[in-house]
Order: C-alpha cells, then sequence, then structure tokens
C-alpha cells in the first residue's frame, strides 16, 4: 500500500489519486453490443446459448420456479435462516420509514399542489452470481421493490453449472415473494430485461451490481431503450478516516473487507496520526495471510494507498474530493465532523461500526454510487422504486389568483394558444 503524504501533494497528485477507472477497455462495448443484439434477434434460445457458453450449462428451461426454489431453499441452517430473517427485518424497517405522505400546498388561494408517490410498475434486478454469490443483494434490491409496491418483480441470476441458482438465494426469493428467478447472467440478461424475451418481461427499471459487461450492458440499454437503470456501478471502494483513538486491527479489518470483493476494489486510509496509519499497514499484511481471499484481496490492497494528513478537516476535505461509496469515521470525534461530510454513499460512524454491518444487515442499503458517482447520486431506497408524481387543482378563485400572472407570462414567451388556455376561463369565471 503506497502511503502520501498530503501536504506534499498538489492539485493534480490529488486528481490523479481520486481518479477511478470509470469505463476501462472500450473493447466491452463491442462484445456487450453484440450480445445485446443476439437477445433482441433470437430472444429466449440466444439466453440458452449463452448460458452454455458462458456458465457451462444446458438449460431445458430458462428459470426456477416456487417450488423448486423451495426445494432448494430447504438445505439451510436454522442460523442461517435466523440471520438472513434479521436482515430481512432490519433491511424492512429502515426502508420502511422512506414511506412518507407529502404536504400538499396551498401556493395561492384556490391554488393546490402536491406529489404522489406510484410504483414502477416492472421492475428486474440482476443478482451476481461470479465469484461471490451475493444474497444480501438480493434483500437489498428485493425489500424496497416490495415497500414500493411493484407490481411485477423480475429477478435475474447467472445459473450454477448445476442449472440452479445457490440455496441462499432461493431462500430469500421465499422471503420476498419472488416466484421465479430467471437463470441468466452477464449483459444477455440487461439485455432480456430490457428488450424482453419470450420467457421474460420488458421491464421500466434495471436494477443490481455485476461485472464489467453486466455494467456496460446497463448503461448502454439506458440510451437505447426507455428501460432505466438504478446507478452506473463499479468496482466497490471504502474510505477510512482514522485518527490517533481508533484501531488499528479494526482499520485494517475492514480495508481488507472491501478488498476481498474484488481485484479492482479500492481500500482508502486516510490518517492524522502516523502511529495508527504504519500499524494498520502492518496489520494489514498480518490479516491478509489467513483469508481465503487472500489473492484476490492482495491485488486490490496493492492498488489501493494511504494518505497522512494534518487534522480530521484536510481528511474530510480529501474523501469528499474522492466521494467514496463507503466511508468509515474511525475516530471517538465522529460527531464533530460528519456535518462537513458532503460526498459519501453511505457513512459509518465511530470505531464500532464495520461496514459489514451495513453490507449485510443493520438496515441500510448497500446498492451505493461507486466511482465517484457520490457527487450526483443517492444508494438505492424505495424513492428507486417510484416515481413521485405532481398534481394540481384549482378552483374559481384560484383560477382569477392564479390567471392574470399565467396570461402575462405567456405574453412574454409569445405563446398565445397558452395565455388563451387561461383566458378562455377566466372569462367564463368572472
Ligand atoms: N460492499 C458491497 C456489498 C456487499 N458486501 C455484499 C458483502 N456482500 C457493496 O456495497
Ligand atoms: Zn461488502
Amino acid at each position: 500500500m503506497k502511503v502520501y503524504n498530503y501536504s506534499d501533494l498538489n492539485k493534480q497528485d490529488i486528481e490523479r489519486l481520486v481518479q477511478r477507472n470509470v469505463d476501462p477497455a472500450n473493447e466491452i462495448r463491442a462484445v456487450v453490443e453484440e450480445v445485446i443484439a443476439n437477445v433482441r434477434e433470437y430472444g429466449d434460445d440466444a439466453l440458452i446459448g449463452y448460458a452454455k457458453k458462458f456458465d457451462k450449462v444446458d438449460l431445458d428451461k430458462l428459470y426456477l420456479d416456487k417450488d423448486e426454489l423451495a426445494e432448494l431453499a430447504t438445505t439451510l441452517s436454522d442460523d442461517q435462516k435466523s440471520a438472513l430473517q434479521t436482515a430481512y427485518n432490519n433491511i424492512y424497517k429502515f426502508h420502511q420509514t422512506q414511506v412518507k405522505a407529502e404536504d400538499r400546498v396551498e401556493t395561492m388561494p384556490g391554488v393546490s399542489c402536491w406529489r404522489e408517490a406510484r410504483p414502477i410498475e416492472k421492475v428486474g434486478l440482476y443478482i451476481p452470481g461470479g465469484s461471490a454469490v451475493l444474497p444480501s443483494t438480493f434483500l437489498m434490491l428485493g425489500i424496497p421493490a416490495r415497500i414500493a409496491g411493484c407490481h411485477e418483480i423480475v429477478v435475474c441470476s447467472p445459473p450454477q453449472k448445476n442449472g440452479k441458482v445457490n440455496a441462499f438465494i432461493a431462500y430469500v426469493a421465499g422471503l420476498l415473494g419472488v416466484e421465479r428467478i430467471y437463470l441468466a447472467g452477464g449483459a444477455q440478461a440487461i439485455a432480456a430485461m430490457a428488450y424482453g424475451t419470450k420467457s421474460i418481461s420488458k421491464v421500466d427499471k434495471i436494477f443490481g451490481p455485476g461485472n464489467q459487461f453486466v455494467t456496460k450492458a446497463k448503461t448502454i440499454i439506458q440510451s437505447t431503450t426507455t428501460t432505466a437503470i438504478d446507478m452506473p456501478a463499479g468496482p466497490s471502494e471504502v474510505l477510512v478516516i482514522a485518527d490517533e483513538t481508533a484501531n488499528s486491527a479494526y482499520i485494517a479489518a475492514d480495508l481488507l473487507a472491501q478488498a476481498e470483493h474484488g481485484i479492482d476494489s479500492q481500500s482508502i486510509l486516510v490518517s492524522t496520526s502516523s502511529k495508527i496509519l504504519t500499524d494498520a499497514i502492518a496489520e494489514v499484511e498480518l490479516q491478509l495471510g489467513v483469508l481465503p481471499r487472500a489473492e484476490i484481496a492482495r491485488q486490490a490492497i496493492d492498488n489501493s494507498y494511504a494518505v497522512l494528513v494534518n487534522d480530521l478537516n484536510e481528511a474530510i476535505t480529501f474523501s469528499n474530493t474522492y466521494a467514496p461509496e463507503h466511508l468509515i469515521l474511525a475516530t471517538e470525534y465522529w460527531q464533530q465532523i460528519t456535518g462537513s461530510i458532503i460526498n459519501a454513499g453511505s457513512v459509518f460512524l465511530g470505531n464500532l461500526t464495520p461496514e459489514s454491518a451495513g453490507d449485510y444487515a443493520s438496515g441500510t442499503n448497500h446498492t451505493l454510487p461507486t466511482s465517484a458517482y457520490a457527487r450526483a447520486y443517492s444508494g438505492v431506497s424505495v424513492d428507486s422504486f417510484v416515481k413521485k408524481i405532481t398534481f394540481q387543482h384549482i378552483t374559481p378563485e384560484g383560477i382569477q389568483n392564479i390567471g392574470p400572472a399565467v396570461e402575462i407570462l405567456a405574453e412574454m414567451e409569445g405563446l398565445h394558444a397558452h395565455k388563451n388556455a387561461v383566458s378562455v376561463r377566466l372569462n367564463d369565471n368572472q
């Protein structure tokens, strides 16, 4: 892990440090475009062909139904079921608070305006099944979709070599009341949900993380179809801000938790204490040795770095420029600095709040903006699964109040039909 001294860095150095590889290898585009074209043309047959080619499995049908999922889920232990239930309950509780009726406002006497949420009717959830299968992601997407009241939830996940999905994913389907999982992965699953095939419905919005092919497919279909996406997702990342009150073993564990996601994950440490910084880096080496995914984590750590800063304000300034997906404040003084956080996906406060808690079970969503998108995007929430429709109503008194201003404004823009739509009403309601 490289170490930088903040005082030695100029503006360009910092820009270079916070830069992420947003769109590596443009060759991916050509591959993904071909996959999309094939799915459009050959539909289910293309999906079956890709399952054979990429997932090494011959599928006789493209989905698992309720009974097959229930059967798969029988292998879970009671502890596993209860842990998933704890996560489900907490995520549900937290997301339920996001449902709020908005105020109606009378902007002028007789002129009322308000907004109401309506679910996005058809949503598609992509649950990856690559090097780590993530049933937690299924919960993080399925729960807000259910709370929002989406009418149809299409779920795609790549098949394992046995033509099934992992038992944990199958169990979560039961918790969420999802009765079918489509056995499609990669760019082909995204194309299927964006264009529709004989078995898979075209959806209005696609959610979920994935590899570079999935992400590229999401960005392509977003601009070529009417299907929206949750957000552009890149490799996962964490930035830990630590001072002398931090615990270097905890910091190292948090950096490695991020690093084990993938070789392109980033784990950044920003510390006011050179002792904590050095100790944490040494701890990373110690803890890394015993991790089953050490090889992946090692490469991610090699691409990561630490920055020594003079004080917590400098740390926050750097973090706001980096705009991390996850920000951990490993300091007893977190209350003094939370107000200065401007750009971050999700924030973990104090020494006893690991990112893992939020990744799985505390209640917040783990589908978050990466690659500095936290400057402008929020993480997934119930809001991501609804549209907010505005309503207004005008009474006879209201049209007298608002009408003259609208007539003049329409005249200013030379739009006389607009003016007339008010004038005809004013004339009738004198
Ligand atoms: N840290 C990941 C979420 C995750 N971690 C799932 C473990 N499982 C992205 O926020
Ligand atoms: Zn994680």
